[in-house]
């Protein structure tokens, strides 16, 4: 039976004795692995109670396993839900209680913290994997057979769910579906003219869209290998630039590696392709990394909702400070935010986007799906930007309140939130300011009630037990008032202004 997304990433006739990724343990996977070993999860997760729809949440660190259980989702029809590891109890409880999986896979060594938020959410199991590929999962999968029949799935059907921050405070589950990731990945495999020549350095985490859809997929569908890094170190990706093709990465990356001695021509002699993206990349990054090794970064965009949108070109200028021109098949447009009117060459609007890679809706929040689409089906990213007189697209900011840390989303409110419910705090403002690293730092600016003994150690203490570690602020500042314009609303550009300088960068 066909299976939309899982007869295209691994068709039957695919060479099965190629190795697709090779860990830095030297464990190698082949195809013909990711075929049988993803068939035998698929059976102990059909015995689990696993059926076409369902929704599998996983939270575990980056192993060729966790690879294999999306593949095994696949071949179910489950809906795979893939959760950042840092991420808290409290914040875990909420992705569960809203989305309802049949079972959730987690490390064995949160278990028995994350086992209430599963059964408030009425979780049938709560199944382990670690990161060296073991737990109560593979136990499961363990002496079955090497085929599976796979799940009858046509393009329309959900292949994935993945939160994205909310501007409310509450994330919201971006529905993705087979023709979703389908298109995408073939559109980015063809631009990018990835080959069964390419050995591309995976340094990302595999639970956001670009580590997980945009890397493995588009490795897969041209049966390219990866080496697989538990995660970014530069020193590690030095040692591996002589064996690899290709890097994939967020901004930080490319800073750090720019700032690493050993950086030059000869070192990335036998690369062909360094691709950024998730977080705007500095024009000054994109030369220095230029001037440094003769290679120029190709930097894309896109959104978990909608996967990639524009890339700058293979072949031709790949521009500093563009995103380049809409994939094959995606149409964009510059518009007016408030009424979705098309604006001239030039002109700056909110970015917005229609095509086959264009998410299916947030569950649960038909409303919120309602007001994010304009009437004509156009998505509007709430990112603004231009384009100019050559169709490069430039992103110039964001229209929605968010801070992208280290290529991590974090929203504002989620945090200010948090932070305005501690006991002798006033009301904060969260912000985003320029950091040499991370391009954004999280930053808190807390009034404290007359007289409250609030330190800012206590506070970070305090918000590390509610929020994913990446989200606390770096630094959190307090001060008497938070400046306020003539309708007493906090004027966020007047703290950026005043703490630009506070990391230094
Ligand atoms: C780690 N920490 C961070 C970040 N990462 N803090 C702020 N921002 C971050 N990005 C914190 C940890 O919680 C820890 O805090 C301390 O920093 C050190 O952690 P470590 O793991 O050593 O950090 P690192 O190795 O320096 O990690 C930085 C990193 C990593 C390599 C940039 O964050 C990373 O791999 N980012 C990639 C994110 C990504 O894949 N984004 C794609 C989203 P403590 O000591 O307090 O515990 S998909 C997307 O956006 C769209 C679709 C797109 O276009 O791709
Ligand atoms: P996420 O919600 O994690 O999917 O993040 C998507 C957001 O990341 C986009 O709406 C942009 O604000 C930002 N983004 C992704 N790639 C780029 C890029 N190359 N330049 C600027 N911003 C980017």
């Amino acid at each position: 039976m066909s299976n939309h997304l899982f007869d295209r990433l691994l068709p039957q006739d695919i060479e099965q004795s190629r190795v697709f990724i090779t860990t830095e343990h030297g464990h190698d996977l082949t195809f013909g692995d990711l075929l049988t070993q993803s068939a035998q999860l698929a059976q102990g997760l059909a015995e689990a109670g696993v059926k076409p729809g369902d929704v599998v949440a996983v939270q575990v660190e980056k192993s060729p396993q966790a690879v294999l259980l999306m593949l095994a989702c696949l071949r179910l029809g489950a809906v795979f839900l893939p959760l950042n590891t840092a991420y808290t109890a409290p914040e875990v409880a909420y992705f569960l209680s809203d989305s309802r999986p049949k079972v959730f896979v987690c490390d064995p060594s949160r278990l028995s913290e994350l086992t209430p938020a599963a059964n408030s959410a009425d979780v049938a199991h709560c199944l382990t994997l670690d990161a060296s590929g073991e737990g109560s999962l593979m136990q499961r999968a363990t002496g079955r057979s090497g085929t599976f029949a796979n799940a009858a799935r046509g393009p329309d059907d959900l292949a994935a769910l993945l939160y994205t921050s909310g501007t409310t405070g509450r994330s919201k589950g971006a529905m993705l579906t087979h023709a979703n990731l389908a298109s995408n990945a073939e559109a980015l495999r063809g631009l990018w003219r990835f080959s069964r020549d390419d050995v591309l350095i995976h340094a990302l985490p595999i639970y956001h869209t670009h580590g997980l859809f945009v890397a493995i997929n588009v490795a897969l569908l041209a049966q390219a290998r990866l080496l697989f890094l538990p995660r970014f170190d530069v020193n590690e990706i030095m040692s591996l630039l002589p064996k690899a093709t290709s890097l994939m990465g967020v901004p930080t990356f490319y800073t750090r590696l720019v700032a690493h001695p050993g950086l030059n021509a000869a070192a990335t002699a036998r690369m062909r392709l360094f691709i950024s993206g998730s977080a705007p990349l500095l024009a000054e990054t994109h030369r220095e990394f230029s001037t440094k090794t003769g290679h120029a970064i190709l930097e894309r965009y896109g959104m978990t909702e909608t996967g990639m949108i524009t890339s700058n070109p293979y072949d031709g200028e790949r521009r500093p400070g563009t995103v380049g021109f809409p994939l094959p098949d995606v149409a964009i447009r510059v518009a007016e935010p408030a009424t979705g009117a098309r604006l001239a060459q030039g002109e700056i609007g909110v970015v917005e986007v229609r095509g086959p890679n264009v998410f299916k809706g947030y569950l649960n929040m038909p409303e919120k799906t309602r007001e994010e689409f304009r009437a004509d089906g156009f998505f509007i990213t709430g990112d603004l930007g231009f384009i100019d007189a050559q169709n490069y697209l430039h992103i110039i900011g964001r229209g929605k309140d968010l801070v992208i840390s280290g290529g991590f989303n974090v929203y504002p409110k989620e945090i200010e939130s948090e932070i305005d419910a501690l006991e002798g705090v006033v009301e904060s403002a969260v912000i985003g300011v320029a950091h040499p690293d991370l391009g954004e730092g999280v930053t808190a600016i807390v009034v404290a009630k007359p007289g409250a003994q609030l330190a800012p150690d206590a506070i970070l203490a305090s918000l590390k037990t509610r929020l994913a570690s990446y989200k606390c602020p770096k630094r959190i500042i307090m001060v008497e008032d938070l400046p306020r314009n003539t309708m007493g609303k906090v004027q966020k550009n007047v703290l950026r202004q005043t703490y630009a300088g506070l990391y230094g960068g």
